[in-house]
């Protein structure tokens, strides 16, 4: 897949998630995810207005919010329609099956209801999947496996990632891709959506563990598909849709690069 379109690879997929995204990138020409990692609805729904042209795909921590209501999701799925992206919250989940379902379906924030995409640790063991898949497959939901991790002396290496590889493959109508720094299978006949985070054009790291590398050292180099930016994009004294458009334009330049070499 590595020097295939965006749009050739949505027959790959029978999930609908992984369609859908892989259809919005070829048509919107942009690889980039927002990480909107704000804490204030206002602020939320004000770099989500502003960054909406930009990207394929708004990644969310809805539980950072101090104070979340349905009326933050109902604004947030008017600007999925508005500008045409996808949502993916980033929920990291970690527990037993059982546990997950809920963690998924229930609670405050019933993520399946409203995210497209969300994420898990391969950590419990298969489970883990079943138990999201459960709940979020029949609603044309998708998975992404942490395969690896972008912070410094991450454990997720080695034999860990290749289990995360493993499993995704028993699991192919709802896992779709990984969390990892570079594509982890290089093998035409499989196919998974690999979306890294990490990407700064500006720093190389934060005070707590963060390492960032380029859009184009991600894409180019390393075979990933999608860049995911946080405090690139709003990070102090920074106007948002200048420093999207910026990441955008690194990111789908670094796919283009990728295509012709
Ligand atoms: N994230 C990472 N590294 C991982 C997995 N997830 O940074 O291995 C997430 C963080 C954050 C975003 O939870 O939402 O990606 C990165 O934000 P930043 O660009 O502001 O560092």
């Amino acid at each position: 897949s590595i020097s295939k379109k965006y749009g050739e690879r949505v027959e790959n997929f029978s999930n609908k998630a992984a369609r859908e995204l892989l259809s919005l990138i070829e048509r919107k020409k942009t690889n980039l995810s927002l990480a909107l990692d704000v804490t204030t609805k206002r602020e939320f729904l004000e770099i989500a207005d502003k960054v909406g042209p930009y990207i394929c795909l708004l990644k969310t921590h809805i539980d950072i919010l101090v104070d979340f209501d349905q009326d933050l999701i109902d604004q947030l799925k008017e600007l999925r329609a508005k500008h045409d992206f996808l949502i993916f919250e980033d929920r990291k989940f970690a527990d037993i099956g059982n546990t997950v379902k809920y963690q998924y379906s229930k609670g405050i924030y019933k993520i399946v209801e409203w995210a497209d995409i969300t994420n898990a640790h391969p950590l419990p063991g298969d489970g883990i999947v079943s138990g999201l898949k459960e709940v979020g497959l029949s609603l044309g939901r998708g998975l992404l496996l942490l395969a690896e991790m972008s912070s410094k002396g991450s454990l997720a290496t080695g034999a860990y990632t290749e289990a995360a590889i493993e499993m995704a493959r028993r699991h192919k109508d709802f896992v779709i891709g990984f969390i990892a720094g570079r594509k982890l299978i290089c093998n035409d006949d499989e196919d998974f959506i690999v979306m890294s985070p990490g990407v700064g054009l500006d720093a190389s790291k934060d005070g707590l563990g963060q390492q960032y590398k380029t859009p184009r050292s991600v894409i180019f180099e390393n075979g990933s598909d999608i860049i995911i930016v946080g405090r690139g994009i709003y990070g102090k004294d920074k106007d948002v849709a200048t420093e999207a458009q910026r990441y955008r334009d690194a990111g789908w330049n670094a796919y283009l690069e990728r295509l012709t070499n």
